[in-house]
């Protein structure tokens, strides 16, 4: 199979919601010397996309997008640890602290979950706060930890109001000069970051931790 192929055949294994499929189609793929990168942003997460679209469409329901998601966490099993790994060494151990989590009302956590790893790979202690967390548990935990940085996730357009609202609390508590704010997840924007007043957004896990070594980088140097 030539590469586009083998991409195909991963794409198409999420899109059917195959679990199995997923798996022994990314296997093919890594024999067959695709990087494990190339599979995550141009087989899993076009599939996933994919399903997106179909779902906006009426084409699919609920169930289908179960078991889409169920297809990518297990696509991820594999190819997570060999991202971390390839991250792993190049990062000094001491990057910073994030809490994160997927905000208030939304349940999505595979891009979170994805994130998280990757920052932990980079040399972040993460505090996952899991998902549908409300905005003083965030908070709170930030404080308890000391940490950087606050990084939340949403899918839901109903949910991206409560980024804004943790950027509002945090300054009538006097915290917004505590910790960095990084906002994602499909509906997020840069346009749509820099209206609520956060640090920076980032479309991909890899782009995440570049952004959080960023901004804990502008941190140590100015104390902001
Ligand atoms: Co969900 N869902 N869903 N869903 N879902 C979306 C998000 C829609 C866009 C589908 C659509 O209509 N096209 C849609 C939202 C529409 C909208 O608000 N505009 C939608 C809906 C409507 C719903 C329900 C309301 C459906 C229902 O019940 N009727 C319900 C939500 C319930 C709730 O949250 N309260 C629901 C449920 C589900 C599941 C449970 C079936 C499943 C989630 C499983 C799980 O997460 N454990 C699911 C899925 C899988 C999706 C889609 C298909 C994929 C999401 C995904 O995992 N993407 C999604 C369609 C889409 O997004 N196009 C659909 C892959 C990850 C890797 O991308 O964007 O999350 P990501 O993360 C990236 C990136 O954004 C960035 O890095 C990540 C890694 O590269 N990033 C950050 C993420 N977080 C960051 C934080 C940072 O600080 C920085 C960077």
């Amino acid at each position: 199979m030539t590469r586009e192929e083998l991409l195909l055949t991963i794409r198409q294994a999420v899109i059917d919601g195959e679990k199995t499929a997923t798996i022994t189609s990314i296997q093919a793929g890594l024999e067959a010397g695709l990087d494990a990168l190339e599979i995550l942003n141009q087989g899993l997460t076009v599939g996933i996309q994919e399903v997106g679209d179909l779902f906006e469409k009426g084409e699919y329901f609920l169930p289908e997008l179960m078991l889409a998601g169920r297809a990518m966490q297990a696509g991820l099993g594999i190819v997570k640890p060999i991202l971390q790994a390839q991250h792993l060494g190049q990062e000094n151990l001491d990057a910073g602290t994030v809490v994160i989590a997927t905000i208030q009302s939304d349940i999505h956590d595979i891009g979170k979950n994805l994130v998280a790893s990757m920052l932990s790979a980079g040399g972040f202690t993460v505090y996952d706060l899991g998902v549908d967390v409300p905005l003083l548990t965030l908070i709170t935990k930030a404080r308890e930890v000391q940490a950087d940085i606050i990084a939340v996730s949403a899918l839901l357009t109903t949910s991206l109001p409560f980024m804004g609202d943790l950027i509002d609390l945090l300054k009538e508590s006097g915290l917004r000069e505590t910790f960095s704010v990084m906002v994602g997840g499909a509906s997020v924007n840069s346009a749509f970051a820099a209206k609520i007043g956060a640090d920076g957004t980032a479309p991909n896990a890899l782009e995440a931790v570049r952004l959080a070594k960023q901004l804990v980088h502008r941190k140590r140097e100015t104390g902001k």
